[in-house]
């Protein structure tokens, strides 16, 4: 079918169909208030629509996505005045124009507009959704050998990572006598808002003590755990879209209709009104984040490793197969739960029941592969801590090591076809890949850490690694079986 021509912009916004929801503020109106590093699918699905639902009465608010490296995103929106369309997929499926970033840059090529409006005092909030990687850390440290920090760290005034923007921002406002932004993580980490202090506090340390002694007294780095599926964007979304508006969007996207943010409610400067949107502002959300790693994304990746090496697609196809399904949800109840603290109001068997029925939706094509990319960066904070856990209480771990020796077989297949692993250790993983060997893996610098030496471990991944092999659909199915 031949596309339609004229391109989503502020001006085609009257012709859409009136079942597409579309900003109900004056997009002229917005200002921008909230730097926000790594515009991709996921803040875009999920913190800009927050934003979006307050601009009407709080157009302060407005969002600079920022991109470090890639042009892809702004390329794609800047054309549509930094519109794009949301799909909520259910039964059935909304459509709505989200209007709330309203500037766009790329940070090797902006630069200077960069470190602009990170220096303004209209910006009170830095947020970010970089990624486990994007934070550069070895371990809770963060990684001086890291090729972006060395760059920043020798010319800090023209950094290249998250952290050397952080820091070059809040070094100009301290010089200039500003008042500092929060720094709020919308990273899938536990604990991210420590986590992120602690590597900026590291990082300023090597550039000025006396910066670093400031950020350390004066600036906010509340935690927070996002949640909602975000599928990547596919033709079959893109043309879905042009055929539902009548005209194109270079990148729509599409999430699930559940969505959540708990936001730790400590800020240094000023705050839009999230909890007005329909998140929740916590005093102490740790626990939540913690919750939500495990209980979610530690099945979920197990999901992607075990459901490709049986040659499944999709998260709602892994969960057709009652093997799989079965093993996952005694993961969940019978290992994963367990690990959890208490919470006030936190029903876990039940947060278990909405997590499953989520994966199963059927209105949702969420590639495995791609929740496989980056298994270094995920498995540590989804599936490692449980074990550690485990294993200091004295309970089994001998089904929790059967996903990490699922991503140990992946990755072997991965580097026998010659297929490209997307992981910041690719050439590592490859090589560890090829020899097949667990020892290679345990010696994975910054990714297994005190359990690469606890032979309980050790033994018991080897013989969830043994019981795998050779990781056909069929050895899975064994596996899971016994
Ligand atoms: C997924 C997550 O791609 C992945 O690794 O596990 O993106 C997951 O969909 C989100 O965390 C859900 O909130």
């Amino acid at each position: 079918m031949k596309a339609p021509a004229a391109r989503l912009s502020a001006a085609a916004l009257p012709t859409l169909p009136a079942t597409v929801i579309r900003p109900n503020y004056d997009l002229a109106a917005v200002r921008v208030g909230i730097v926000h590093l790594g515009p991709g699918a996921f803040h875009r699905a999920h913190q800009a629509v927050y934003v979006d639902d307050l601009l009407a009465e709080h157009p302060d608010w407005g969002i600079c996505g920022v991109s470090l490296h890639s042009a892809g995103v702004r390329d794609a929106l800047r054309p549509q005045d930094g519109l794009y369309t949301l799909a909520l997929l259910g039964e059935q499926t909304s459509l709505r124009v989200i209007g709330a970033i309203r500037e766009l840059l790329v940070a090797s090529e902006d630069q200077a507009a960069v470190l602009a409006r990170l220096a303004e005092p209209a910006v009170k909030l830095v947020t970010l959704t970089i990624t486990e990687k994007g934070y550069c850390l070895a371990g809770e440290d963060i990684d001086l050998a890291h090729p972006d920090i060395a760059h920043d760290l020798a010319a800090p005034q023209t950094p290249r990572s998250a952290i050397g923007y952080v820091v070059a921002g809040l070094r100009e406002r301290h010089a200039r006598g500003i008042a500092p932004y929060t720094v709020l993580s919308c990273d899938n980490l536990a604990g991210n808002g420590h986590r992120l202090r602690r590597a900026v506090l590291q990082y300023a340390a090597r550039v000025d003590a006396e910066l670093a002694a400031w950020i350390e007294a004066e600036v906010a780095f509340p935690c927070s755990m996002v949640d909602s599926i975000t599928p990547a964007t596919d033709d079959a979304l893109r043309q879905r879209v042009a055929d539902a508006l009548g005209c194109v969007d270079a990148w729509p996207i599409q999430r699930e209709a559940y969505t959540q943010w708990v936001i730790e409610d400590r800020f240094c400067n000023e705050r839009p009104p999230f909890e007005r949107a329909g998140a929740t502002l916590s005093h102490d959300i740790a626990g939540y984040d913690r919750a939500k790693l495990r209980l979610l994304n530690g099945p979920h990746s197990t999901l992607a490793y075990l459901g490709s090496l049986m040659e499944l697609e999709t998260v709602s196809a892994a969960m057709a197969e009652p093997l799989l399904a079965g093993f996952i949800e005694r993961l969940m109840r019978q290992d994963i739960v367990p690990s959890l603290p208490a919470l006030p109001g936190f029903d876990p068997q039940a947060y278990v029941d909405a997590i499953l029925a989520r994966f199963r939706n059927p209105a949702i094509r969420h590639l495995l592969a791609q929740i496989a990319w980056d298994g270094s960066q995920k498995i540590p904070v989804r599936l490692l801590g449980t074990i550690a856990e485990a294993l200091t209480a004295g309970r089994p771990i001998e089904r929790l090591c059967l996903p990490v020796a699922g991503w140990l077989h992946f990755v072997a297949r991965q580097a026998r076809n010659g297929v490209a692993i997307v992981d910041p250790l690719a050439d590592t993983l490859a090589r560890c890949g090829a020899t097949g060997d667990v020892d290679a893996f345990l010696a994975l610098d910054g990714v297994f850490g005190a359990l690469a030496g606890d032979t309980r471990f050790t033994t018991a991944l080897r013989a969830a690694h043994a019981a795998l092999a050779p990781a056909t659909p069929d050895a899975v199915r064994h596996a899971l079986d016994s």
